[in-house]
């Protein structure tokens, strides 16, 4: 018998609503200001605001509003020499020059010591700069200033679509301009029938999840210095996890299209999967195609027994359980710790203990694979996808190599000594019942449905504009995975009042030959979908939660034309415009919060972990409620605080299992749950 008091809990919407407000006057100004920079990037300004403030504006005479001078002064200086990088160039952040430059004028608008002073800089520098490394400064300043919080880039894929885009579709959105005639282009995924891959390059080119990848890596910059006094919180084990989970996607993504699991990509082995990606750059040179079964190649200023080497040294620190920093200390890495110095040292980011000993194998890996295909530049032929966050994930190799380095931290992990039952328990409290429930009306309890549907995207910005014309409705239409809303509704018994973390996981039943794998081989691909607080009253308490609030996930974004016209009615009193502070760009899209499943349906399992808030989490002083408000926590963390959970990133999944039925503790319970793709949306 169920005790008489059963508490009912919700959580999630209301608290994540209360973090909106209405946007006042400069808020406003604010928001129109960042979207008219950002239209049509690679033309010079027509804004005539803008304009004012790109030809009167001087740094040098406003040397006293930043806080930098001599950063701004190094920019007027690459400037006036004409060192910048040339405006049609490709710009790379993994060139080493390329980035420095991004990286002064970064400085420059980072230091602004005032709104208007880094408008105005802003404004000064656009036409001077090359647009993507422009973007990527003033993005990643805007990011982190205090004076625009809750300002919403628009979506990447509008900025810069040329990026996102196939060339058919771009060919077609010039033709509809030049005709000026409203026009909806369908795109096609890259590849045919005759490549397996192809089955999952909804998932690769999926422009959400290539928008939430770039926006990560402007969240969380490898070259973020400390003096920026910005801490970003366990930044190493966020790279670590955010492409751990990447790849735990992708492998459950390939298992609905009856694809084994990923391989690691080794540096002396042919890179199997070739890949074209039927793209072009806004300066009219294509990324380059990489034909099957390559080999990777020395670079004139990297070799491949240079990324063997590093990645031995890295290997022996794993072994050994220290690392040796620069000034030859050892720090021992056989703990808690210890993944976010080595995700620090893998990526390499400008917090390595020693970069020099280290190098910087993931950077060098992804350059690797984007110049396989003319390593010593005979050809001039420009970088490859892989070579940006925008497009990288289009490529399977991408996967790939973030096997080979997520194996990396395996290895770590598996060295540390498995949870013991006092970690893992919750003494008195117990998960009694898990389900799953659709929010369609005719929904099959424990099974969730995925379909694809359509998306369009707003090209207004592909195409060059003359004056002040009005602009064509161009739009290509996306097919994309996404699913039916659903709820988890768990019953949880506790012996007293307690306050818990709710942790939940999902993960295919069987593997590619269908067979049930051990949990500890299974483990590792474990999907996180949901972490959330919960107040347990004494007694049974049924926990709801619905999957659109996932920490994992963020809602999709406002579309470019929807932006401009939802702040100018705002501007005009004719709608309110409301707006989150705490806004993040990054997130992986909500569509893809489940993997596609089958159509006959495929059997998943479902983990649901209850653990002592009070024991997990950082500061005594974070309430719940706090932590309900950091939106897309999961993967992309706190851009500028900590992260509130102090458990390890995958807690309790991420270290060995010995015997599953010692680590299954009461506050523990799994679920098959069946996961079917529908071709169509389900009626409500
Ligand atoms: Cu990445």
């Amino acid at each position: 018998m169920r005790p008489a008091t059963v508490l009912l809990i919700v959580l999630g919407a209301c608290a994540l609503a209360s973090a909106e407000q209405k946007a006042d006057a400069i808020f406003l100004k604010r928001q129109l200001q960042v979207l008219n920079l950002l239209r049509h990037l690679n033309q010079p300004l027509i804004d005539p605001e803008l304009l004012v403030f790109k030809n009167s504006f001087s740094p040098l005479n406003n040397l006293n509003k930043f806080k930098d001078p001599t950063a701004v002064k190094n920019f007027l200086k690459l400037v006036t020499e004409g060192k910048l990088l040339e405006r049609d160039a490709i710009f790379s952040l993994f060139d080493a020059r390329q980035r420095a430059q991004m990286v002064t004028l970064f400085e420059v608008l980072y230091g602004a010591t005032d709104y208007d002073t880094f408008l105005k800089a802003a404004a000064w520098a656009r036409d001077r700069t090359n647009p993507r490394q422009f973007l990527y400064a003033f993005s990643v300043a805007l990011l982190h200033r205090e004076d625009c919080r809750g300002v919403i880039l628009p979506p990447a894929y509008e900025i810069t679509p040329h990026m996102f885009l196939t060339t058919d579709v771009v060919r077609k959105a010039y033709q509809a301009k030049m005709m000026r005639t409203p026009t909806v282009i369908p795109m096609k995924f890259t590849g045919s029938v005759n490549n397996p891959e192809q089955r999952v390059a909804y998932f690769g080119e999926d422009i959400g999840m290539n928008s939430h990848h770039s926006h990560w890596h402007m969240d969380f910059p490898f070259w973020w210095k400390q003096e920026y006094t910005v801490d970003k919180d366990r930044k190493g084990e966020l790279f670590f996890y955010m492409h751990h989970q990447m790849v735990a996607r992708f492998d459950a993504e390939r298992l609905s299209n009856d694809l084994p699991a990923v391989e690691p990509l080794e540096w002396d082995q042919q890179i199997t999967e070739g890949f074209a990606p039927a793209a072009t750059y806004e300066n009219g040179q294509e990324f380059p195609m990489r034909p099957d079964n390559m080999k990777f190649c020395d670079l004139p200023s990297l070799s491949v027994r240079d990324m063997k080497i590093v990645e031995g040294r890295i290997r022996d620190a794993i072994a050994s359980s220290f690392v040796k920093t620069a000034d030859s200390r050892l720090l021992s890495i056989n703990n808690t710790a210890g993944v976010n110095l080595l995700g620090e040292i893998i990526e390499s980011s400008a917090n390595s203990v020693n970069p020099v000993y280290y190098g910087q194998p993931h950077n060098d890996g992804h350059v690797m694979l984007s110049k396989v295909t003319d390593p010593l530049q005979r050809y001039g032929v420009p970088p490859g996808v892989m070579e940006h966050f925008e497009t990288a994930t289009r490529d399977p190799a991408f996967f790939r190599l973030h096997k080979h380095v997520d194996n990396l931290f395996k290895l770590h992990k598996d060295l540390l000594l498995p949870y013991d039952v006092s970690e893992l328990d919750f003494p008195g409290v117990k998960i009694e019942a898990v389900k799953v429930v659709g929010s369609c009306k005719a929904s099959t309890p424990n099974q969730l449905i995925t379909y694809f549907d359509e998306s369009h995207i707003d090209l207004n910005n592909i195409v060059e504009n003359v004056g002040r014309e009005q602009p064509v409705d161009i739009k290509a239409v996306v097919s994309r995975l996404n699913h039916e809303p659903f709820k988890y509704v768990i019953t949880v018994n506790s012996k007293k009042p307690v306050r818990g973390i709710v942790r939940i996981f999902l993960a295919p039943k069987l593997n590619w030959f269908g067979q049930r794998v051990p949990l500890d081989v299974a483990r590792w691909g474990f999907i996180e979908l949901d972490r959330f607080p919960v107040r347990l009253a004494s007694g049974d308490n049924i926990v709801s939660r619905n999957s659109v609030d996932s920490i994992i996930t963020v809602p999709e974004p406002r579309s470019f034309s929807n932006l401009v016209s939802d702040v100018e009615k705002a501007i005009r009193g004719e709608q309110v415009f409301s707006y989150d502070k705490y806004y993040r760009h990054c997130g992986f899209p909500r569509r893809l919060l489940l993997p596609k499943g089958k159509p006959e349906g495929m059997v998943y399992q479902l983990y649901v972990v209850v653990t002592d808030y009070d024991k997990d989490i950082v500061e005594p002083g974070i309430q719940p409620e706090d932590v309900e408000n950091l939106s897309s926590l999961g993967y992309c963390g706190v851009m500028d605080g900590k992260i509130p959970d102090g458990r390890p990133m995958g807690f309790p999944f991420d270290r060995r299992i010995v015997s599953p039925e010692q680590f299954l503790t009461p506050n523990m319970e799994v679920v098959d749950i069946t996961i079917k793709n529908v071709n169509q949306k389900p009626a409500e």
